[in-house]
């Protein structure tokens, strides 16, 4: 490493980006601190397990389904006890919602005025079995009363105060959205496992021209969606590229670094749903760490953000994110301007 080029020295983690930050209480630092180092403790083993999968014959299925109908993975089950663990560890997390697990799990032992986590322990399962990348996915709320004993998910005493994510990749990476700021952190596997980063906040960058979406879903998709698609492909100019992962974490993590929006409509057809990923753990941290970094998040009509979660603590919502430039014009040519 050139000593002289400062941009490629990394020297700031999460906690300490937190410790800095005015806008946070000292109330919730506290409370955010130890849920933000365990976050990362979890990410580090997830990534080192994740690094051995196959040797350690851990990148197949755990044969059951989950609550939502879905094949379970092995690195999903790994991944719910990991991130559970260690959130529980911290006595600061009061209750944990889990795409794995069908109700909250209530930590009694925890601070009766902690925080609610929400998460997705491995988002882009079908990932997994070709070294290909998957991440988690995590939403922390504060209560404004201390009230209520389980079941707090259930109640609209909620409200979000960070939103990150791991992306499992070439690098492992941490994303957090706190205060209005999104960060990046890349994991040094030869300095302890520490995630470090520069502490300049994320931003979309500019007159992006990648859009990502599941192309084979287009006969299922709403005919405004169509024909944006279609405008997308044949006219806009400049043209855009299209470039699909299949893991939101890493489709999410590429658009936020080079500029690109993101599409995972509803499909069209009546009673078969509202887009597939789910708002408290997958659209809404998504939401927040796009809106800290410039850009926003909607249902295509509204904002993510917006949205009142109702008494299905797994519901599923369409998901339009990216750069405000890109999301607007789509709004725009939809028929629903921001
Ligand atoms: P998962 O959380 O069960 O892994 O499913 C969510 C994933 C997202 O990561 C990804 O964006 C989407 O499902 C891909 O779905 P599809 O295969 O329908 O394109
Ligand atoms: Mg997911």
């Amino acid at each position: 490493m050139d000593q002289g080029d400062k941009s490629t020295i990394r020297t700031k983690t999460p906690t300490e980006i937190i410790l800095a930050t005015p806008g946070l209480s000292p109330e919730l630092k506290q409370k955010l601190l130890p849920i933000i180092s365990a976050l990362t403790r979890g990410g580090k083993i997830m990534s080192s397990l994740i690094a051995r999968g196959p040797l350690l014959g851990i990148t197949g299925s755990a044969g059951k389904e989950n609550v939502q109908g879905e094949e379970v993975q092995t690195l999903d089950r790994i991944g719910q006890d990991t991130f559970c663990r260690v959130l529980e560890e911290t006595q600061k997390v009061r209750e944990l919602l889990s795409e794995e697990e069908p109700l909250p799990t209530f930590f009694p032992e925890s601070d009766p005025d902690g925080l609610l986590v929400a998460m997705d322990p491995l988002d882009g399962s079908s990932n997994i079995s070709v070294n290909a990348s998957i991440g988690s996915i995590f939403a922390v709320f504060r209560r404004s009363k201390t009230t209520g004993k389980e079941n707090l998910f259930g109640g609209d005493d909620r409200e979000l105060v960070a939103g990150a994510y791991i992306l499992y990749s070439a690098s492992t990476s941490f994303v957090m959205a706190i205060d209005q700021k999104t960060y990046l952190f890349t994991m040094d596997p030869s300095f302890g496992g520490e995630f470090l980063g520069t502490g300049e906040p994320l931003h979309f960058p500019a007159g992006g021209k990648i859009y990502s979406t599941n192309e084979s879903y287009f006969p299922l998709w709403e005919k405004r969606i169509q024909d944006y698609i279609l405008w997308v492909k044949s006219e806009r100019q400049p043209v855009m590229t299209s470039r699909y992962i299949g893991a939101l974490v890493g489709d999410l993590h590429r658009n936020l670094l080079k500029g690109g929006i993101y599409l995972y409509p509803a499909e069209g057809v009546p009673g078969k749903g509202h887009g597939k990923l789910r708002l408290l753990y997958e659209a809404y941290p998504m939401a927040l760490i796009c809106q800290f970094a410039g850009g926003i998040a909607t249902d295509g009509i509204r904002s993510i953000l917006s949205i009142k979660p109702g008494s299905d603590l797994h519901a599923r919502v369409p998901l339009i994110a990216g750069p405000m430039d890109l999301v607007s014009e789509f709004h725009k040519k939809t028929g629903n301007p921001l």
